[in-house]
């Protein structure tokens, strides 16, 4: 109750703010993307979306924070092009209660239009578990890859039913779970599958990202294999100016 009735405030209040993680391609070391991560401060600390993102699920507060999210992203990569870094595109993560929202797309719409935001610049990260109920997945799925809108899979490999989701629904971008980068270099068993995780997504023609990219060990396993990367090994998630000074600092 307590943190429902502040998270009820947390915009307001500008409590919550949207951080920026860098998503490297491997091959030639350029920035390919950020993922927009949403991070809440109030006077009693730092509260982690992990904590607090199930709470809005149920409350339905993910439905404004969400399209605050959203917006706030397209503003900051319209910053981020005026202040002249190289245009590249935002994920944003977006929960099963969101997408499942007759309101999302005509919302979205909306949202893109009063920003002015490129569509082409925008990927939705969803989780296979959000789709796995949700009838109408294919066809909005299917509207917005029609808008321009990038569709990443999130966390893939972690959820149930993974490749018969990838089976019936169109993607732009597959993001393998971090564990099994995490294990691969201890085990041979996890790398082959790693590897074969990635030809999966090739085989799709997806983007694929590796999370959870720690180690110089760890990218050596990735590289030459036209893949991406992200994690701490790079950068942690930034506030939108650090992001820029990450940004300058490389490129
Ligand atoms: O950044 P961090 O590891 O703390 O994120 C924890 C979890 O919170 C991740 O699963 C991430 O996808 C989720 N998360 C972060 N920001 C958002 C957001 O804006 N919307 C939703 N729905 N989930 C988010
Ligand atoms: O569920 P999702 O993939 O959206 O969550 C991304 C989460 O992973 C964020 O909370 C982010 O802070 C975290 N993360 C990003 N890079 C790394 C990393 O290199 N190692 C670990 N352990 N977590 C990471
Ligand atoms: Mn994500
Ligand atoms: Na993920």
């Amino acid at each position: 109750i307590m943190v429902e009735t502040r998270l009820h405030k947390a915009i307001e209040n500008g409590e919550l703010a949207v951080h920026y993680q860098p998503q490297i391609d491997l091959s030639t070391s350029a920035l390919a993307g950020a993922e927009a991560l949403l991070r809440w401060e109030n006077d009693l600390g730092y509260i982690s979306p992990g904590e607090f993102i199930p709470i809005a699920e149920e409350t339905g507060l993910i439905i404004p924070i969400g399209e605050w999210v959203i917006r706030q992203a397209c503003r900051h990569s319209k910053e981020f092009r005026a202040h002249g870094l190289e245009p590249f595109p935002i994920s944003v993560n977006i929960s099963t209660k969101q997408i499942m929202n007759p309101s999302f797309i005509p919302r979205l719409k909306e949202i893109l239009l009063d920003e002015q935001m490129t569509p082409e610049l925008l990927t939705l990260e969803i989780t296979e578990s959000a789709l796995l109920f949700y009838e109408d997945a294919k066809e909005n799925i299917d509207e917005l890859r029609q808008l321009g809108i990038g569709i990443s899979i999130d966390d893939f490999g972690v959820g149930y039913s993974s490749l018969s989701m990838i089976k019936d629904i169109e993607m732009d971008e597959l993001k393998i779970d971090q564990r099994f980068l995490n294990d691969a270099l201890e085990s041979k068993r996890v790398h082959s599958l790693l590897k074969t995780i990635i030809k999966i997504g090739k085989v799709l023609k997806a983007k694929v990202v590796v999370e959870g990219v720690e180690t110089a060990e760890q990218l050596e396993l990735l590289m030459s294999r036209g893949i991406y990367g992200q994690g701490f090994f790079y950068s942690r998630a930034l506030p939108a100016q650090e992001f820029e000074k990450w940004y300058w600092k490389y490129y």
